[in-house]
């Protein structure tokens, strides 16, 4: 890490309505760009991820198409054959987390139609998009962020977010690992009673139990690739993916 660059897949996910600030982009296919590292697990996918005091932007990309990303992550992409002009990432809307907290989204493969933004406050703002697509069944931060939001309704009031924006959403059985079973990010958080997502050392350890048991000895149960192992099923979720422009590669 930090010495090769790192290769990710961008999962396009529409804007379905484009309310208040937004609505200066009507007319455009506008899409929320989440940075990630599992593209096999995009089936599961419940919500997505924003800081809400974090800076983003939508941004002209080729093809007439809008992306909503981090400035950081929009000049990236200019480098790597995304905009009109080499190195130029035009700014059409300046934005925050919290304009996004709410926004309905079709994200690719995903089993719900629907999902919704919602504020995640251990989101990094130089990594990424500074979106994060959210997998609660396979990833610790998710499946803990997801927790906190629906035991405490406090932090729902604070940031606004309505229960039908996540009481309907619970973590899909997407992959198995044999030690784990189906929900493997759940396991872990309980046997490792991790109490919320700032809970940053228990978690780092969750994640390493489970990122390289995943890839090595998980099986994907639901999907197009149902039976097959996820070290065969990843590559080519993500090609195909890519292929439907559902996804783009992005590296930094
Ligand atoms: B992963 P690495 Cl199912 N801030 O995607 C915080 N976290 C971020 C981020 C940001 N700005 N940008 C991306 N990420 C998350 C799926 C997933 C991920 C699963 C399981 C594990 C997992 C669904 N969320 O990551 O620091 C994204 O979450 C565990 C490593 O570059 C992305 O992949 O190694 C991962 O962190 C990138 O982490």
């Amino acid at each position: 890490e930090g010495v090769l660059p790192q290769d990710y897949t961008l999962i396009k996910m529409e804007a379905l309505e484009l309310p208040g600030k937004l609505a200066a982009l009507e007319g455009k296919k506008v899409y929320l760009c989440a940075a990630t590292l599992r593209p096999e697990t995009m089936i599961g996918q419940t919500n997505y991820w924003i800081l809400p005091d974090g800076d983003y932007g939508a941004y002209q990309m080729i093809d007439d198409e809008v992306f909503i990303v981090a400035a950081r992550a929009a000049r990236n992409l200019s480098f790597q054959d995304k905009t009109e002009v080499f190195g130029e990432a035009v700014c059409l809307l300046e934005l925050k987390g919290s304009d996004m907290i709410g926004l309905p989204v079709k994200s690719p493969t995903a089993i719900y139609e629907r999902i919704y933004g919602l504020p995640m406050l251990t989101i990094l703002m130089n990594k990424g998009t500074g979106i994060v697509t959210s997998v609660p069944s396979d990833a610790p931060d998710d499946y803990m962020a997801m927790q906190d939001l629906k035991n405490k309704e406090p932090m729902r009031k604070k940031f606004g977010v309505e229960d039908s924006w996540i009481m309907p959403f619970v973590p899909q059985e997407i992959i198995n690992i044999p030690e784990f079973g189906n929900i493997c990010a759940e396991k872990v958080c309980v046997d490792l009673k991790i109490q919320s997502q700032n809970d940053r050392a228990k978690l780092d350890e969750a994640k390493h139990r489970t990122y390289l048991k995943g890839f090595t000895e998980g099986v994907m149960i639901a999907g197009p690739y149902k039976g097959l192992p996820v070290k065969e099923a990843k590559p080519k979720l993500r090609e195909e993916m890519v292929a439907a422009k559902q996804a783009v590669i992005y590296s930094e």
